[in-house]
Protein backbone atom coordinates (compact mmCIF):
# COMPACT_ATOMS: atom_id res chain seq x y z
CA UNK A 1 0.00 0.00 0.00
CA UNK A 2 3.02 2.51 0.29
CA UNK A 3 3.17 4.67 -2.50
CA UNK A 4 6.89 6.00 -4.29
CA UNK A 5 8.11 9.18 -2.17
CA UNK A 6 11.00 9.62 -4.57
CA UNK A 7 9.81 12.86 -7.10
CA UNK A 8 12.10 14.42 -9.42
CA UNK A 9 11.64 17.59 -11.35
CA UNK A 10 8.90 17.25 -13.87
CA UNK A 11 9.88 20.85 -15.41
CA UNK A 12 13.14 20.41 -15.71
CA UNK A 13 12.85 17.16 -17.68
CA UNK A 14 9.86 18.27 -19.78
CA UNK A 15 12.09 21.32 -20.92
CA UNK A 16 15.35 18.85 -21.86
CA UNK A 17 13.09 17.08 -23.80
CA UNK A 18 11.58 19.89 -25.55
CA UNK A 19 14.71 21.49 -26.23
CA UNK A 20 16.08 18.25 -27.81
CA UNK A 21 12.93 17.59 -29.71
CA UNK A 22 13.36 20.70 -31.24
CA UNK A 23 10.25 22.82 -29.54
CA UNK A 24 10.80 26.59 -30.38
CA UNK A 25 10.94 28.20 -26.51
CA UNK A 26 8.61 30.56 -27.72
CA UNK A 27 5.82 28.15 -27.73
CA UNK A 28 6.16 27.09 -24.64
CA UNK A 29 6.94 30.15 -22.09
CA UNK A 30 5.42 33.37 -21.43
CA UNK A 31 2.02 32.45 -22.39
CA UNK A 32 -0.61 32.33 -20.63
CA UNK A 33 -1.92 28.87 -20.32
CA UNK A 34 -0.19 26.78 -17.04
CA UNK A 35 0.56 23.08 -17.91
CA UNK A 36 0.70 21.29 -15.07
CA UNK A 37 2.45 17.56 -14.32
CA UNK A 38 -0.23 15.21 -13.03
CA UNK A 39 3.25 13.44 -11.76
CA UNK A 40 4.66 15.91 -9.48
CA UNK A 41 2.14 18.94 -9.70
CA UNK A 42 5.04 21.93 -10.61
CA UNK A 43 3.77 23.87 -13.54
CA UNK A 44 5.88 22.59 -16.59
CA UNK A 45 5.06 25.12 -19.09
CA UNK A 46 3.29 28.48 -20.30
CA UNK A 47 1.35 28.00 -23.45
CA UNK A 48 0.19 30.44 -25.96
CA UNK A 49 -3.75 30.07 -26.53
CA UNK A 50 -4.75 30.75 -30.29
CA UNK A 51 -6.90 33.11 -30.84
CA UNK A 52 -10.20 32.44 -33.52
CA UNK A 53 -8.29 34.82 -36.05
CA UNK A 54 -4.98 32.34 -35.28
CA UNK A 55 -7.64 29.54 -35.74
CA UNK A 56 -9.06 30.76 -38.92
CA UNK A 57 -5.81 31.40 -40.58
CA UNK A 58 -4.32 28.10 -39.83
CA UNK A 59 -7.73 26.24 -41.49
CA UNK A 60 -6.93 29.01 -44.28
CA UNK A 61 -3.20 27.77 -45.03
CA UNK A 62 -4.40 24.24 -44.24
CA UNK A 63 -7.01 24.99 -46.88
CA UNK A 64 -3.88 26.09 -49.43
CA UNK A 65 -1.94 23.19 -48.45
CA UNK A 66 -5.03 20.87 -49.59
CA UNK A 67 -5.13 22.69 -52.96
CA UNK A 68 -1.46 21.50 -54.08
CA UNK A 69 -1.41 18.09 -51.48
CA UNK A 70 -4.41 17.00 -53.56
CA UNK A 71 -2.33 16.87 -56.31
CA UNK A 72 0.59 14.39 -54.74
CA UNK A 73 0.25 10.61 -55.55
CA UNK A 74 -0.57 9.23 -52.90
CA UNK A 75 2.48 6.86 -52.79
CA UNK A 76 4.45 9.77 -52.91
CA UNK A 77 2.35 11.51 -50.31
CA UNK A 78 2.89 7.87 -48.00
CA UNK A 79 6.52 8.97 -48.16
CA UNK A 80 5.69 11.80 -46.31
CA UNK A 81 4.14 9.48 -43.59
CA UNK A 82 7.13 7.18 -43.84
CA UNK A 83 9.56 9.89 -42.64
CA UNK A 84 7.20 10.62 -40.13
CA UNK A 85 7.26 7.17 -38.66
CA UNK A 86 11.13 7.48 -38.88
CA UNK A 87 11.49 10.84 -36.99
CA UNK A 88 8.77 8.78 -34.04
CA UNK A 89 11.17 5.71 -33.85
CA UNK A 90 13.89 8.34 -33.40
CA UNK A 91 12.16 10.50 -31.12
CA UNK A 92 10.59 7.66 -28.76
CA UNK A 93 12.09 7.64 -25.97
CA UNK A 94 11.85 11.24 -25.53
CA UNK A 95 8.25 11.59 -26.59
CA UNK A 96 7.09 8.76 -24.37
CA UNK A 97 8.81 10.50 -21.16
CA UNK A 98 7.13 13.65 -22.26
CA UNK A 99 3.61 11.96 -22.35
CA UNK A 100 4.84 10.22 -18.88
CA UNK A 101 5.68 13.76 -17.61
CA UNK A 102 2.44 15.68 -19.03
CA UNK A 103 -0.72 12.70 -18.73
CA UNK A 104 0.74 10.67 -15.77
CA UNK A 105 0.93 7.69 -17.92
CA UNK A 106 3.82 4.56 -16.43
CA UNK A 107 6.56 4.46 -19.24
CA UNK A 108 5.64 1.39 -20.76
CA UNK A 109 2.31 2.57 -21.42
CA UNK A 110 3.66 5.97 -22.62
CA UNK A 111 6.46 3.89 -25.27
CA UNK A 112 3.62 1.91 -26.26
CA UNK A 113 1.43 5.29 -27.20
CA UNK A 114 4.20 6.58 -29.33
CA UNK A 115 4.59 2.60 -30.93
CA UNK A 116 0.97 2.90 -31.73
CA UNK A 117 1.72 6.10 -33.40
CA UNK A 118 4.90 4.21 -35.28
CA UNK A 119 2.12 1.49 -36.43
CA UNK A 120 -0.20 3.71 -38.02
CA UNK A 121 2.29 5.33 -40.06
CA UNK A 122 3.34 1.82 -41.31
CA UNK A 123 0.07 1.07 -41.69
CA UNK A 124 -0.71 4.21 -43.81
CA UNK A 125 2.25 4.37 -46.00
CA UNK A 126 0.87 1.12 -47.15
CA UNK A 127 -2.37 2.11 -47.76
CA UNK A 128 -1.08 5.15 -49.69
CA UNK A 129 -1.29 2.23 -52.68
CA UNK A 130 -4.39 1.15 -51.73
CA UNK A 131 -7.27 3.89 -51.55
CA UNK A 132 -9.07 1.73 -53.87
CA UNK A 133 -12.86 1.94 -55.04
CA UNK A 134 -15.06 -0.84 -56.71
CA UNK A 135 -15.78 -1.16 -60.39
CA UNK A 136 -19.33 -2.09 -60.49
CA UNK A 137 -21.76 -4.17 -63.41
CA UNK A 138 -24.00 -1.38 -65.22
CA UNK A 139 -27.39 -2.11 -66.54
CA UNK A 140 -26.57 -0.60 -70.20
CA UNK A 141 -24.36 -2.16 -72.97
CA UNK A 142 -20.95 0.20 -73.96
CA UNK A 143 -20.76 1.73 -70.10
CA UNK A 144 -18.57 1.05 -67.06
CA UNK A 145 -19.74 2.41 -63.49
CA UNK A 146 -16.44 3.00 -60.77
CA UNK A 147 -16.04 4.90 -57.58
CA UNK A 148 -13.46 6.74 -56.76
CA UNK A 149 -12.16 8.52 -53.65
CA UNK A 150 -10.87 11.75 -53.76
CA UNK A 151 -8.89 14.02 -51.36
CA UNK A 152 -11.55 16.32 -49.36
CA UNK A 153 -9.90 19.14 -47.74
CA UNK A 154 -8.99 20.21 -44.03
CA UNK A 155 -9.85 17.54 -41.30
CA UNK A 156 -10.10 18.99 -37.88
CA UNK A 157 -8.63 16.96 -34.97
CA UNK A 158 -9.76 17.30 -31.44
CA UNK A 159 -8.14 15.40 -28.97
CA UNK A 160 -8.66 14.34 -25.30
CA UNK A 161 -5.82 14.35 -22.79
CA UNK A 162 -5.16 10.48 -22.08
CA UNK A 163 -3.85 9.28 -25.53
CA UNK A 164 -2.21 13.00 -26.12
CA UNK A 165 -0.73 12.05 -29.47
CA UNK A 166 -1.72 8.54 -31.06
CA UNK A 167 -5.24 9.18 -31.43
CA UNK A 168 -4.20 12.38 -33.60
CA UNK A 169 -1.75 9.91 -35.56
CA UNK A 170 -4.69 7.37 -36.58
CA UNK A 171 -6.64 10.71 -37.61
CA UNK A 172 -3.60 12.48 -39.14
CA UNK A 173 -1.24 9.11 -40.92
CA UNK A 174 -4.37 8.77 -42.47
CA UNK A 175 -5.46 12.43 -43.72
CA UNK A 176 -2.52 12.70 -44.65
CA UNK A 177 -1.73 10.07 -47.38
CA UNK A 178 -5.71 10.75 -48.39
CA UNK A 179 -4.54 14.06 -49.72
CA UNK A 180 -6.31 15.97 -46.98
CA UNK A 181 -4.67 19.18 -44.81
CA UNK A 182 -5.39 19.13 -40.23
CA UNK A 183 -5.74 21.28 -38.09
CA UNK A 184 -5.37 19.60 -34.67
CA UNK A 185 -6.93 20.88 -31.18
CA UNK A 186 -4.67 18.82 -28.70
CA UNK A 187 -6.32 19.03 -25.05
CA UNK A 188 -6.00 21.81 -23.27
CA UNK A 189 -4.08 19.16 -20.75
CA UNK A 190 -1.75 18.24 -23.29
CA UNK A 191 -0.37 21.01 -25.20
CA UNK A 192 3.05 20.01 -25.21
CA UNK A 193 3.20 16.52 -26.21
CA UNK A 194 1.11 17.95 -29.42
CA UNK A 195 4.08 21.06 -29.77
CA UNK A 196 6.48 18.19 -29.63
CA UNK A 197 4.59 15.65 -32.29
CA UNK A 198 4.34 18.96 -34.76
CA UNK A 199 7.95 19.50 -34.62
CA UNK A 200 9.02 15.99 -35.39
CA UNK A 201 6.65 16.20 -38.34
CA UNK A 202 7.86 19.35 -39.07
CA UNK A 203 11.03 17.33 -39.51
CA UNK A 204 9.97 15.11 -41.66
CA UNK A 205 8.56 17.65 -43.62
CA UNK A 206 12.24 19.67 -44.08
CA UNK A 207 13.30 16.05 -44.84
CA UNK A 208 10.77 15.37 -47.50
CA UNK A 209 11.15 19.50 -49.45
CA UNK A 210 8.06 21.00 -50.94
CA UNK A 211 5.71 20.28 -48.56
CA UNK A 212 3.10 23.27 -48.62
CA UNK A 213 3.19 25.38 -45.45
CA UNK A 214 0.07 24.71 -43.48
CA UNK A 215 -0.36 21.05 -44.31
CA UNK A 216 -0.55 20.16 -40.43
CA UNK A 217 -0.88 22.59 -37.86
CA UNK A 218 -1.29 23.06 -34.02
CA UNK A 219 -4.02 25.25 -32.38
CA UNK A 220 -4.05 25.43 -28.43
CA UNK A 221 -7.04 26.53 -26.65
CA UNK A 222 -10.06 25.85 -24.85
CA UNK A 223 -13.88 25.41 -25.83
CA UNK A 224 -13.72 28.82 -28.15
CA UNK A 225 -10.06 27.01 -30.72
CA UNK A 226 -12.30 24.01 -30.51
CA UNK A 227 -15.77 26.08 -31.48
CA UNK A 228 -13.61 27.91 -34.41
CA UNK A 229 -12.70 24.73 -35.79
CA UNK A 230 -16.13 23.35 -35.65
CA UNK A 231 -18.15 25.81 -37.00
CA UNK A 232 -15.27 26.78 -39.79
CA UNK A 233 -17.25 26.28 -43.59
CA UNK A 234 -13.45 25.37 -45.07
CA UNK A 235 -13.66 21.83 -42.61
CA UNK A 236 -15.35 19.31 -43.72
CA UNK A 237 -14.58 16.98 -41.43
CA UNK A 238 -14.14 17.16 -37.82
CA UNK A 239 -12.81 14.06 -35.36
CA UNK A 240 -13.31 14.65 -31.93
CA UNK A 241 -12.12 12.60 -28.99
CA UNK A 242 -13.46 13.19 -25.92
CA UNK A 243 -16.92 13.27 -23.52
CA UNK A 244 -20.23 12.32 -24.63
CA UNK A 245 -20.93 15.94 -23.20
CA UNK A 246 -18.25 17.26 -25.76
CA UNK A 247 -19.52 15.10 -28.51
CA UNK A 248 -23.49 16.46 -27.24
CA UNK A 249 -21.76 20.13 -28.72
CA UNK A 250 -19.77 19.17 -31.07
CA UNK A 251 -21.88 16.84 -33.21
CA UNK A 252 -25.07 19.28 -33.61
CA UNK A 253 -22.63 22.06 -35.02
CA UNK A 254 -21.73 20.03 -37.46
CA UNK A 255 -24.91 18.75 -38.70
CA UNK A 256 -26.15 22.25 -38.69
CA UNK A 257 -23.35 23.32 -41.75
CA UNK A 258 -23.44 19.55 -43.04
CA UNK A 259 -20.30 18.80 -42.03
CA UNK A 260 -18.67 15.33 -41.38
CA UNK A 261 -18.53 14.25 -37.63
CA UNK A 262 -16.00 11.17 -36.62
CA UNK A 263 -16.90 10.91 -33.10
CA UNK A 264 -14.99 8.65 -30.05
CA UNK A 265 -16.65 9.68 -26.84
CA UNK A 266 -17.49 7.82 -23.79
CA UNK A 267 -17.31 4.21 -23.12
CA UNK A 268 -18.13 2.25 -20.21
CA UNK A 269 -16.84 -1.58 -20.99
CA UNK A 270 -17.91 -4.32 -19.54
CA UNK A 271 -16.16 -7.99 -19.14
CA UNK A 272 -17.99 -11.58 -18.63
CA UNK A 273 -16.44 -14.36 -16.63
CA UNK A 274 -17.97 -17.45 -17.12
CA UNK A 275 -17.51 -20.52 -15.13
CA UNK A 276 -14.78 -22.07 -17.92
CA UNK A 277 -13.00 -19.07 -18.25
CA UNK A 278 -9.02 -19.58 -17.79
CA UNK A 279 -8.84 -17.56 -14.08
CA UNK A 280 -4.94 -16.89 -14.38
CA UNK A 281 -5.76 -15.22 -17.71
CA UNK A 282 -8.78 -13.23 -16.71
CA UNK A 283 -7.10 -12.40 -14.00
CA UNK A 284 -4.04 -10.49 -16.29
CA UNK A 285 -6.46 -9.31 -18.59
CA UNK A 286 -8.71 -7.81 -15.93
CA UNK A 287 -6.26 -6.24 -14.32
CA UNK A 288 -4.13 -4.48 -17.22
CA UNK A 289 -8.02 -3.25 -18.67
CA UNK A 290 -9.04 -1.75 -15.37
CA UNK A 291 -5.98 -0.33 -13.59
CA UNK A 292 -3.84 0.46 -16.56
CA UNK A 293 -3.61 3.94 -17.48
CA UNK A 294 -4.66 4.65 -14.30
CA UNK A 295 -8.63 4.23 -15.84
CA UNK A 296 -8.09 6.70 -17.95
CA UNK A 297 -8.72 4.74 -21.21
CA UNK A 298 -12.04 5.46 -23.05
CA UNK A 299 -11.78 1.36 -23.14
CA UNK A 300 -10.75 1.03 -19.57
CA UNK A 301 -12.69 -1.87 -18.30
CA UNK A 302 -15.39 -0.33 -16.01
CA UNK A 303 -17.88 -3.49 -15.13
CA UNK A 304 -16.95 -6.44 -14.51
CA UNK A 305 -19.77 -9.04 -14.55
CA UNK A 306 -18.79 -12.64 -12.95
CA UNK A 307 -20.83 -15.71 -12.96
CA UNK A 308 -22.07 -16.96 -9.27
CA UNK A 309 -19.95 -20.49 -9.70
CA UNK A 310 -16.72 -19.00 -10.06
CA UNK A 311 -17.16 -15.25 -8.09
CA UNK A 312 -15.62 -16.99 -4.71
CA UNK A 313 -12.95 -18.27 -6.78
CA UNK A 314 -11.74 -14.71 -8.59
CA UNK A 315 -12.74 -12.58 -5.99
CA UNK A 316 -10.13 -12.87 -3.34
CA UNK A 317 -7.62 -12.66 -6.28
CA UNK A 318 -9.31 -9.90 -7.52
CA UNK A 319 -8.83 -8.15 -4.19
CA UNK A 320 -5.23 -8.92 -3.55
CA UNK A 321 -3.70 -7.85 -7.25
CA UNK A 322 -5.91 -4.35 -5.98
CA UNK A 323 -4.23 -4.34 -2.75
CA UNK A 324 -0.39 -4.91 -4.08
CA UNK A 325 0.00 -2.92 -7.55
CA UNK A 326 2.29 -0.42 -7.10
CA UNK A 327 0.80 3.44 -7.66
CA UNK A 328 3.43 6.21 -7.60
CA UNK A 329 5.83 8.28 -9.81
CA UNK A 330 5.03 6.52 -13.49
CA UNK A 331 8.75 7.29 -13.91
CA UNK A 332 10.10 4.31 -11.32
CA UNK A 333 10.44 0.96 -12.81
CA UNK A 334 7.32 -0.74 -11.04
CA UNK A 335 4.80 1.12 -11.20
CA UNK A 336 1.59 0.15 -12.66
CA UNK A 337 -0.68 3.01 -11.42
CA UNK A 338 0.23 6.83 -11.91
CA UNK A 339 -1.56 9.81 -11.02
CA UNK A 340 -4.78 10.71 -12.58
CA UNK A 341 -4.69 13.80 -15.13
CA UNK A 342 -5.89 16.47 -12.05
CA UNK A 343 -7.45 17.14 -9.34
CA UNK A 344 -10.36 16.81 -10.43
CA UNK A 345 -10.40 13.67 -11.76
CA UNK A 346 -9.34 12.59 -8.16
CA UNK A 347 -12.61 14.43 -7.44
CA UNK A 348 -14.50 12.74 -9.97
CA UNK A 349 -13.52 9.61 -8.31
CA UNK A 350 -14.11 10.22 -5.40
CA UNK A 351 -17.15 11.22 -5.52
CA UNK A 352 -18.18 8.39 -7.52
CA UNK A 353 -17.16 5.90 -4.50
CA UNK A 354 -19.38 8.02 -2.22
CA UNK A 355 -22.26 7.01 -4.92
CA UNK A 356 -21.28 3.63 -4.81
CA UNK A 357 -21.33 3.18 -1.10
CA UNK A 358 -24.58 5.19 -1.11
CA UNK A 359 -25.91 2.29 -3.83
CA UNK A 360 -25.38 -0.46 -1.49
CA UNK A 361 -21.42 -1.01 -2.98
CA UNK A 362 -18.75 -2.28 -1.24
CA UNK A 363 -15.54 -0.52 -1.98
CA UNK A 364 -12.05 -2.14 -1.72
CA UNK A 365 -9.47 0.56 -2.23
CA UNK A 366 -9.81 3.64 -3.50
CA UNK A 367 -8.44 6.18 -1.26
CA UNK A 368 -6.43 9.36 -2.21
CA UNK A 369 -2.67 8.99 -2.50
CA UNK A 370 -0.34 11.89 -0.76
CA UNK A 371 2.28 12.02 -2.95
CA UNK A 372 4.07 15.48 -3.93
CA UNK A 373 1.15 17.56 -5.57
CA UNK A 374 0.57 14.90 -7.48
CA UNK A 375 -3.22 13.51 -7.91
CA UNK A 376 -3.09 9.87 -7.07
CA UNK A 377 -4.96 6.93 -5.89
CA UNK A 378 -4.79 3.22 -5.15
CA UNK A 379 -7.67 2.09 -7.96
CA UNK A 380 -10.75 0.69 -6.37
CA UNK A 381 -12.69 -2.44 -6.61
CA UNK A 382 -15.93 -2.21 -5.82
CA UNK A 383 -18.41 -4.93 -5.23
CA UNK A 384 -22.39 -3.78 -6.27
CA UNK A 385 -25.93 -5.56 -5.34
CA UNK A 386 -26.62 -4.56 -9.10
CA UNK A 387 -26.26 -2.02 -11.98
CA UNK A 388 -27.25 1.03 -10.03
CA UNK A 389 -26.61 4.65 -11.75
CA UNK A 390 -23.35 4.93 -10.87
CA UNK A 391 -22.53 1.85 -12.56
CA UNK A 392 -23.99 3.39 -15.50
CA UNK A 393 -22.13 6.24 -15.74
CA UNK A 394 -18.39 6.66 -17.22
CA UNK A 395 -16.44 7.93 -14.41
CA UNK A 396 -12.85 8.15 -16.21
CA UNK A 397 -10.97 7.06 -13.11
CA UNK A 398 -9.65 3.20 -12.25
CA UNK A 399 -12.59 2.11 -10.35
CA UNK A 400 -14.10 -1.65 -11.42
CA UNK A 401 -17.58 -2.34 -10.45
CA UNK A 402 -17.92 -5.91 -9.68
CA UNK A 403 -21.60 -7.87 -10.27
CA UNK A 404 -22.38 -11.39 -9.64
CA UNK A 405 -24.63 -12.76 -12.18
CA UNK A 406 -26.22 -16.13 -12.81
CA UNK A 407 -27.47 -16.46 -16.86
CA UNK A 408 -25.27 -15.61 -19.34
CA UNK A 409 -28.33 -13.85 -21.30
CA UNK A 410 -28.89 -12.02 -18.22
CA UNK A 411 -25.22 -10.99 -18.67
CA UNK A 412 -25.29 -10.07 -21.80
CA UNK A 413 -28.25 -7.81 -21.30
CA UNK A 414 -26.57 -6.18 -18.41
CA UNK A 415 -23.46 -5.56 -20.38
CA UNK A 416 -25.56 -3.79 -23.13
CA UNK A 417 -27.66 -1.61 -20.57
CA UNK A 418 -25.85 1.51 -20.77
CA UNK A 419 -25.84 4.45 -22.83
CA UNK A 420 -22.38 4.05 -24.07
CA UNK A 421 -21.13 1.17 -26.62
CA UNK A 422 -17.58 0.82 -27.19
CA UNK A 423 -15.74 -1.83 -25.99
CA UNK A 424 -16.89 -5.42 -24.69
CA UNK A 425 -14.79 -9.30 -23.98
CA UNK A 426 -15.79 -12.32 -22.29
CA UNK A 427 -13.99 -14.66 -20.88
CA UNK A 428 -14.59 -17.85 -21.02
CA UNK A 429 -13.27 -21.54 -22.99
CA UNK A 430 -16.49 -22.53 -24.43
CA UNK A 431 -17.15 -22.00 -27.65
CA UNK A 432 -20.82 -21.70 -27.65
CA UNK A 433 -20.44 -18.88 -25.41
CA UNK A 434 -17.91 -17.12 -27.26
CA UNK A 435 -19.58 -17.11 -30.31
CA UNK A 436 -23.00 -15.96 -28.95
CA UNK A 437 -20.92 -12.65 -27.42
CA UNK A 438 -19.77 -11.93 -30.49
CA UNK A 439 -22.52 -12.82 -32.71
CA UNK A 440 -25.59 -10.25 -33.63
CA UNK A 441 -27.63 -10.62 -30.38
CA UNK A 442 -24.81 -10.34 -27.92
CA UNK A 443 -22.50 -7.55 -27.52
CA UNK A 444 -23.94 -4.44 -28.93
CA UNK A 445 -20.06 -2.63 -28.83
CA UNK A 446 -17.95 -1.19 -32.00
CA UNK A 447 -15.35 -3.67 -29.32
CA UNK A 448 -16.39 -7.04 -28.50
CA UNK A 449 -12.89 -9.60 -27.10
CA UNK A 450 -12.83 -13.36 -26.78
CA UNK A 451 -10.37 -14.07 -23.80
CA UNK A 452 -8.72 -10.75 -24.17
CA UNK A 453 -9.68 -7.63 -21.98
CA UNK A 454 -12.18 -4.51 -23.81
CA UNK A 455 -8.57 -1.90 -23.52
CA UNK A 456 -5.46 -2.23 -25.53
CA UNK A 457 -6.76 -2.80 -29.08
CA UNK A 458 -3.79 -3.12 -32.38
CA UNK A 459 -4.55 0.19 -34.93
CA UNK A 460 -5.08 -2.36 -37.90
CA UNK A 461 -9.09 -2.84 -36.73
CA UNK A 462 -11.50 -0.16 -37.15
CA UNK A 463 -11.88 1.75 -33.85
CA UNK A 464 -14.77 3.42 -32.22
CA UNK A 465 -18.07 2.45 -30.88
CA UNK A 466 -22.07 2.68 -31.12
CA UNK A 467 -24.51 4.50 -29.24
CA UNK A 468 -23.18 7.46 -26.74
CA UNK A 469 -19.60 6.13 -28.05
CA UNK A 470 -20.67 8.06 -31.00
CA UNK A 471 -20.50 5.95 -34.09
CA UNK A 472 -17.29 6.98 -35.09
CA UNK A 473 -14.34 4.60 -36.60
CA UNK A 474 -10.63 5.32 -36.56
CA UNK A 475 -7.25 3.86 -37.65
CA UNK A 476 -7.54 0.33 -39.45
CA UNK A 477 -9.59 -1.29 -41.77
CA UNK A 478 -11.71 0.67 -43.59
CA UNK A 479 -11.88 3.87 -41.80
CA UNK A 480 -9.69 6.03 -44.31
CA UNK A 481 -12.97 6.16 -46.30
CA UNK A 482 -14.28 8.44 -43.76
CA UNK A 483 -11.16 10.96 -44.89
CA UNK A 484 -12.01 10.96 -48.50
CA UNK A 485 -15.03 11.94 -50.52
CA UNK A 486 -16.62 9.53 -53.00
CA UNK A 487 -17.85 10.19 -56.51
CA UNK A 488 -19.46 7.64 -58.29
CA UNK A 489 -18.32 7.70 -62.13
CA UNK A 490 -20.48 6.28 -65.20
CA UNK A 491 -18.39 6.17 -68.28
CA UNK A 492 -20.52 5.36 -71.88
CA UNK A 493 -18.21 4.17 -74.59
CA UNK A 494 -20.93 3.17 -77.07
CA UNK A 495 -22.32 5.67 -79.85
CA UNK A 496 -25.93 5.48 -78.55
CA UNK A 497 -27.11 6.70 -75.14
CA UNK A 498 -29.32 4.24 -73.29
CA UNK A 499 -31.17 5.82 -70.05
CA UNK A 500 -30.68 3.71 -66.99
CA UNK A 501 -34.68 2.45 -65.49
CA UNK A 502 -35.64 1.98 -69.65
CA UNK A 503 -36.83 5.30 -69.16
CA UNK A 504 -36.94 6.45 -73.19
CA UNK A 505 -36.85 10.31 -73.83
CA UNK A 506 -36.47 10.74 -77.52
CA UNK A 507 -36.05 14.48 -78.66
C1 LIG B 1 -8.62 6.02 -26.07
O1 LIG B 1 -8.67 5.72 -24.88
O2 LIG B 1 -9.14 7.07 -26.51
O3 LIG B 1 -7.50 0.36 -27.38
C2 LIG B 1 -7.89 5.23 -27.08
C3 LIG B 1 -6.86 1.06 -26.58
C4 LIG B 1 -5.85 2.02 -27.15
C5 LIG B 1 -6.49 3.28 -27.58
C6 LIG B 1 -7.40 3.92 -26.58
N1 LIG B 1 -5.19 1.39 -28.27
O4 LIG B 1 -6.99 0.98 -25.38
Amino acid sequence: MTAQTKITSAAAEAADILNRLGVSEQLWTGGARRVRSPVTGEIMAHVHDATTGEVAAAIEAAHAAFLTWRNVPAPRRGELVRLFGEELQAAKADLGALVTLEVGKVVSESLGEVQEMIDICDYAVGLSRQLFGLTIATERPDHRMMETWHPMGVVGIISAFNFPVAVWSWNAALAVVCGDACVWKPSEKTPLTALAVQSLFDRACARFGNVPAGLSSVVIGGREVGEALVDHPRVPLVSATGSTAMGRAVGPRLAQRFARALLELGGNNAAIVTPTADLDLTLRGVAFSAMGTAGQRCTTLRRLFVQEGVYDALLPRLKAAYGSVKVGDPREAGTLVGPLIDQAGLALMLTALADARAEGGQVHGGQAVALADGCYARPALVEMPGQTDVVRRETFAPILYVIKYSDLGEAIALQNDVPQGLSSSIFTNDMREAELFISARGSDCGIANVNIGPSGAEIGGAFGGEKETGGGREAGSDSWKAYMRRATNTLNYGSTLPLAQGVTFDV
